[in-house]
């Protein structure tokens, strides 16, 4: 066995961390755009603004995809490029860039994915209240009407929400991304029902609109993965993986939190025992709008986190990795097993075609003397995490993809450029691409659907 003929193999960006052109064509701010440059708030006040010049230089990073036989690229569509005001106007410079580039990869036989919301807000909105205003799911399900119809006629891959675990827990829990607050579960969670409102309404929307749509959501949180094949130590695991904690900064990483109204048509058990007071008045009746059957269920998953049983009164401990344990360069622990655990959890909840939407791994790359890039962490960590991910596939989850974050090199958020995620260097002084090593290789892996794994 191994991963299935039609299995789903790219790779993924996003929006601000690869477009640059902040303010050019029409183009309204952000919040990232605002955020970023406050001074303090992104490691060595970098901004978007120019990030990889992608707006520029997309049939270069086409090209470069076809190289590297990528067959499948979810990108996002930036809402404040279309709508600079978030509602209202469109811009017409701003759809135009987006046509362009989906002709683009259309013309190089590779299918887009298109997320519709990582991140960058529209500024004017978040000026109205943002997520935590009562109106937003309409903002948001106008903006993406607008996508579905002027984009509907080739995208046929679209996911709705990319993270929102990030954009609501670092945005506004404890304000480490944009747009910065640090607000307690009274005003988080009306957002999060928004949000899932919003989520739930454009499902429906894309498939009255789009023949022949396919549609998934990305949400995430770090698999819980058991100390030991004994079952105590499996279902301490799983518990712990959809438990919803209590406080303001824990709660927004659920992901049953997140995943239980869109899949299963209710909030957690124990999430509603801490927050149901903070909910909108009325929440029990929008589930049904929530609650919309997904082509594929998507996670993006980097790490995860070791658990076992134990006797106290969660039934539950967290396990800490021992000294010296592999990390990543933004001190991630490298885990492969969380994307055996991660898939099998979420499948055996779910029931719903599985995706990775993102996995990867951030390297301190450099340019060699002889000119290349060689990052055999990056190969050795998507090698161990994706032959985990074909034994969860063996094991009965129906894999149906995996995209390789990143591309390119990009803006990582509040870390800046500091970070590199890609598939390829970018180096942001002359704006030049060099493929690395794990490019060559990543192509021979989608190439022979993983059997050389
Ligand atoms: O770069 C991010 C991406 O935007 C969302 N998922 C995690 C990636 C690495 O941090």
């Amino acid at each position: 066995m191994g991963f299935k003929k039609d299995f789903i193999w790219g790779a993924a960006t996003a929006s601000y961390q690869i477009e640059g052109a902040a303010c050019e064509d029409g183009k309204g701010p952000s919040v990232w755009d605002r955020f970023s440059h406050e001074p303090g708030k992104v490691l060595e006040g970098h901004t978007g603004d120019i990030a990889c010049d992608h707006c520029h230089r997309f049939r270069e990073d086409v090209a470069l995809m076809k190289e590297m036989g990528v067959k499948n690229y979810r990108f996002s569509i930036s809402w404040p490029r279309l709508l600079p005001e978030g509602t209202g106007e469109v811009n017409a410079r701003g759809l135009a860039f987006y046509d362009a580039l989906i002709d683009c990869l259309i013309e190089n036989g590779i299918r887009p994915i298109v997320t519709l919301f990582h991140w960058d807000y529209p500024s004017a909105l978040q000026a109205r209240g943002g997520w935590e205003n009562p109106e937003s799911p309409q903002w948001f399900l106008r903006y993406a009407t607008l996508c579905a119809e002027r984009y509907g006629d080739r995208v046929k891959d679209f996911i709705t929400f990319n993270e929102p675990q990030c954009f609501i827990g670092l945005g506004c829990c404890t304000g480490v991304h944009a747009p910065g607050y640090v607000l307690p579960p009274s005003a988080t969670i009306p957002m999060s029902h928004h949000v899932l409102l919003a989520h739930g309404l454009t499902v429906r929307m894309l498939r009255d609109r789009v023949p022949g749509v396919r549609v998934g959501y990305a949400p995430c949180g770090d698999p819980r993965i058991p100390k030991s094949a004994r079952p105590e130590d499996i279902e301490a695991a799983r518990k712990a993986y959809f438990s919803t904690p209590a406080d303001a900064a824990g709660w927004p990483f659920s992901v049953a939190w997140w995943s239980d109204p869109a899949l299963l048509g209710r909030y957690p058990e124990d999430g509603l025992r801490h927050f149901a007071q903070y909910l909108p008045h009325g929440w029990q009746a929008d589930l049904t709008a929530i609650c919309q059957p997904l082509d594929y269920y998507c996670q993006n998953i980097y790490s995860g986190r070791v658990v076992r049983a134990a006797d106290n009164a969660q039934g539950y401990e967290e396990v800490m990795q021992p000294v010296g344990h592999p990390k990543t360069a933004i001190q991630w622990p490298v885990t492969p097993d969380a994307l055996y655990w991660g898939p099998k959890f979420l499948y055996e909840r779910y029931r719903t075609p599985f995706m990775i939407s993102e996995n990867g791994m951030s390297c301190h790359d450099v340019v060699s003397l002889d000119g290349k890039v060689h990052d055999p962490q990056r190969q050795d960590y998507m090698h161990r995490y994706l032959r985990a991910f074909r034994r969860a596939a063996e094991d009965g989850v129906d894999a149906c993809g995996y995209l390789a974050w990143s591309l390119l090199d990009n803006f990582e958020w509040a870390q800046g450029y500091t970070e590199r995620f890609g598939l390829v260097y970018v180096d942001y002084q002359t704006q030049q691409r060099i493929v690395k090593d794990s490019f060559h290789w990543y192509k021979t892996v989608m190439e022979r659907n993983g059997e050389n794994l």
